[in-house]
């Protein structure tokens, strides 16, 4: 028809916007002497039983190249082309194997609620719980980053000191590449922060150093940014009871994880540290609300029952 002639005949002029966490991009053109606009979004999986069964014969799936490895955690870039595999990926494969019964949970479709966590709560039932996750080698992918033996060549920034330091490295969730979509990790060294929970005003000066430093070391690896364009936050709950903080691109929606409910901004966090009465006062003192999935172990343990 007329229409599709027209749209073959776009003659690209610039790239207006794009979204890295939706995956869609505006593009301004020209269509003779007029202007035109195209907007591409890339379309849902087909989850149809045809499509999902090409997963159960490996030699149909598409070529892979490694990004990254880290305990069971893999993730690839994949496409249907080798040549491109490195140009144009068209999927990222994030494959762990293998996966234990709170993974399989995690990535679940599952209904949302609300929760408010006092601190007797805390200390009594969530403090317990997250103590209790810290064994049997789920935290094995961040002490294989921490002692150099996984991911060492992708290190952006380290400062090796045994209390303040910390390292900071691209996100499995980063292809990398796409700098609209930077999505950093820091990582401290010390182990005894499971949390937001066990930082107490005493830390505001080392999260502040922390901060800046991150921010700069982004800044000098990815010239392309200023440090105001780099957010910093934190997660409660996490999924790793690890103390971490995401630094990403402010310009990538990252979905659930950065939504209120979920991301504490590290800024927010120092401020409200630095306004408690004294020293030793913590964010176990106060009360939380957060977000928690239905499938997960603290919805199921604690909170549905309350
Ligand atoms: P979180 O707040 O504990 O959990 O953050 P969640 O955001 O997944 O709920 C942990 C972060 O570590 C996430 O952003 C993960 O993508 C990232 N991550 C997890 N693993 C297992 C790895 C890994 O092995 N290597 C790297 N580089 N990042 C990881």
């Amino acid at each position: 028809s007329k229409q599709i002639e027209a749209f073959r005949s776009f003659k690209l002029v610039r790239l207006l916007n794009e979204d890295t966490g939706t995956k869609f991009m505006s593009l301004l053109g020209k269509i003779g002497s007029q202007d035109a606009i195209i907007v591409a979004e890339k379309t849902a999986f087909n989850t149809s039983p045809e499509i999902l069964a090409k997963f159960q014969e490996p030699s149909n799936l598409s070529a892979l190249t490694m990004l990254g490895q880290n305990d069971i955690y893999h993730w690839f870039l994949a496409s249907h082309s080798e040549p491109d595999n490195e140009k144009r990926p068209e999927i990222k494969f994030t494959f762990i194997y293998p996966a234990t019964e709170t993974h399989i949970k995690k990535y679940s479709r599952q209904s949302l609620r609300m929760v408010t966590e006092t601190p007797q709560l805390y200390r009594e039932l969530v403090k317990p719980y997250m103590e209790s996750t810290r064994v049997g080698g789920r935290l094995n992918w961040v002490y294989n980053i921490l002692a150099h033996q996984s991911e060492a060549e992708k290190i952006v920034f380290e400062d090796t000191d045994e209390h303040e330091g910390f390292i900071l490295l691209p996100d499995l969730k980063w292809d990398r590449k796409t700098l609209t979509s930077l999505y950093m990790m820091a990582l401290v060294h010390r182990k005894d922060i499971m949390s937001l929970r066990d930082l107490t005003k005493k830390d505001v000066p080392w999260l502040r150093r922390v901060g800046h430093k991150i921010a700069s070391a982004v800044c000098e690896a990815y010239p392309e940014f200023e440090s105001n364009q780099i957010k910093l936050y934190v997660h409660y709950q996490p999924s790793y009871y690890h103390f971490h903080i995401h630094a990403v691109a402010i310009s990538h929606d990252g979905g659930l994880g950065q939504t209120a409910g979920k991301a504490f901004l590290l800024g927010n966090v120092i401020s409200q540290l630095e306004s408690m009465p004294n020293e030793e006062s913590s964010f176990a003192d106060i009360e939380l609300t957060y977000v928690l999935g239905e499938d997960s172990e603290l919805w199921q343990t604690v909170f549905k029952n309350l």
